[in-house]
């Protein structure tokens, strides 16, 4: 079985999300996602709207996802390619490069974005002026 794994925040869902979710489960047979924590958002400098245990929940209703883990640290996604059995590690290239360390344990793939859409659009857009 070929086990994907992804990382993000995944507030406020919208079709970028979706399309990355499936992309990567089309490069295996297992996708996993890991989705940041309230705190570790902090860390990211975001406050999500919903909360973790919400975005897991949403994250857990899509069919191309088969387990959602927490996102913590940013030191922690070798020990989970390597505790999952991870083959394929994949990202959107607004991350291009950044995970690269990770090609010693798995292939690492950097997936289009989807243009036009993002949680921040979204906020800005909704924002009554
Ligand atoms: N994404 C996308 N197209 C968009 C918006 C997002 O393909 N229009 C992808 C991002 O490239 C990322 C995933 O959807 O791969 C989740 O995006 P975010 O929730 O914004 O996650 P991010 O804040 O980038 O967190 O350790 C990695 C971080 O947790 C990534």
């Amino acid at each position: 079985m070929k086990k994907v794994l992804t990382y993000g925040t995944f507030d406020l869902l919208h079709k970028g999300h979706i399309r990355i979710l499936k992309r990567a489960k089309e490069l295996g047979d297992y996708l996993i996602v890991a989705v940041s924590t309230d705190e570790f958002n902090a860390l990211k400098g975001k406050k999500a709207y919903y909360s973790y245990k919400e975005r897991k929940e949403i994250l857990e209703s899509i069919k191309y996802v088969d387990l959602v883990i927490p996102e913590s640290t940013w030191e922690q996604k070798i020990k989970d390619v390597i505790k999952y059995d991870v083959d394929t590690f994949v990202m959107g290239d607004d991350w291009k490069g950044k995970f690269d360390f990770l090609k010693d344990y798995c292939e690492v793939i950097y997936l289009d974005r989807t243009e036009g859409i993002s949680t921040t659009k979204i906020k800005e857009d909704l924002k009554v002026v």
